[in-house]
């Protein structure tokens, strides 16, 4: 059996449950429930606040964990790392009140600065050889310029609104953070076991998330301009219709360049393009 810690309730609780059971884990699921247990696979799941998740970690109350990489830096727990997960993608980032002139970073120099990572900014203040006051908050850190409590914040920035709408201007990324599987120091065999087990799945659910499944008909005399555009897993499958000279070919496109290789296949002269999700993806 090995322990999960993932967070109760928050912006990584949803993502995590997707992830576990994509891996075709299933368990029973109540927001009352402080832990359950998989039906079908060893493992036992806790709910907690995700502050706690990286210190129950190192001290073996759970075996492995999900969590932000800003929160697992800033408890100093870096080390834990096994695996970037990909979602809860965000920054932190210094913001000063938008009337007030930037240049650089030196104009933090002397300044008091309220944020609850206390320690990612110190490292970055003390990287570029600024000092500047530092007021540890747990929470509401963008109100902390209108109420008089420091002159700039910094704090986790996603899509930047909560910025604007408190009127403050991002001027420095600290750190860029996304969630991470991390995993105690001193598993037991089996505890390391299922832990690749469980790896093992989650990489290929994301190398999964990243493709597409292709098919197209093509002219015979273009195979080799679109075998060129689409290498696939080893090399794409290219059966013969029925309709003479043509052929179906069937391969796997990365979601980044989709579009502009939809639009050479388009160009060298490939039809009826069909694309499909891919659910896994082992190699
Ligand atoms: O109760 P518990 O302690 O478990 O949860 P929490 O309230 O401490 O954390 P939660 O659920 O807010 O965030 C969990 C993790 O999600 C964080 O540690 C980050 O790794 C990640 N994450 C991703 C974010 C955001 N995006 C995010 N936008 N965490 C917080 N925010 C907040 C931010 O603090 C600010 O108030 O959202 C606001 C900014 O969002 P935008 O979109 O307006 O820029
Ligand atoms: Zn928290």
């Amino acid at each position: 059996m090995i322990r999960l810690a993932i967070q109760k309730s928050g912006r990584l609780s949803e993502d995590s449950l997707n992830l576990i059971r994509e891996c075709g884990i299933s368990f029973i699921n109540s927001s009352l429930k402080l832990k359950t247990e998989a039906t079908n696979f060893p493992l036992e799941i806790l709910f907690l606040r995700d502050d706690d998740i990286p210190g129950y970690v190192a001290d073996g109350v759970a075996d492995i964990g999900i969590v932000g990489e800003n929160v697992l830096v800033e408890t100093a727990n870096q080390d834990l790392v096994v695996e970037k997960l990909g979602f809860s993608k965000c920054r932190l980032s210094i913001a000063v009140p938008k009337s007030v002139a930037y240049e650089s970073i030196h104009d933090l120099e002397n300044k008091n600065l309220a944020t609850s990572y206390p320690r990612l900014l110190q490292a970055y203040l003390d990287e570029h050889g600024v000092k500047a006051h530092i007021h540890t908050i747990s929470g509401s850190v963008e109100i902390a310029p209108s109420i008089g409590l420091a002159d700039a914040i910094c704090d986790i920035v996603s899509s930047g609104s909560t910025l604007i709408s408190n009127g403050l201007r991002e001027v420095e990324r600290v750190f860029k953070s996304e969630a991470v599987l991390i995993a105690g120091p001193t598993l037991s065999a089996e505890k390391k076991q299922l832990l690749d087990q469980l790896l093992f799945r989650i990489q290929s659910v994301k190398r999964a998330q990243k493709v597409k499944y292709i098919l197209l008909n093509a002219p015979n005399h273009a195979i080799n301009t679109i075998k060129a555009l689409l290498p696939g897993m080893k090399s794409p499958s290219i059966l013969p219709l029925a309709d003479e000279g043509w052929s179906s070919v069937h391969s796997v496109v990365n979601e980044d360049d989709f579009w502009e290789i939809i639009q050479k296949l388009r160009e060298a002269g490939a039809q009826g393009i069909l694309v499909v999700p891919i659910e896994k993806m082992i190699l």
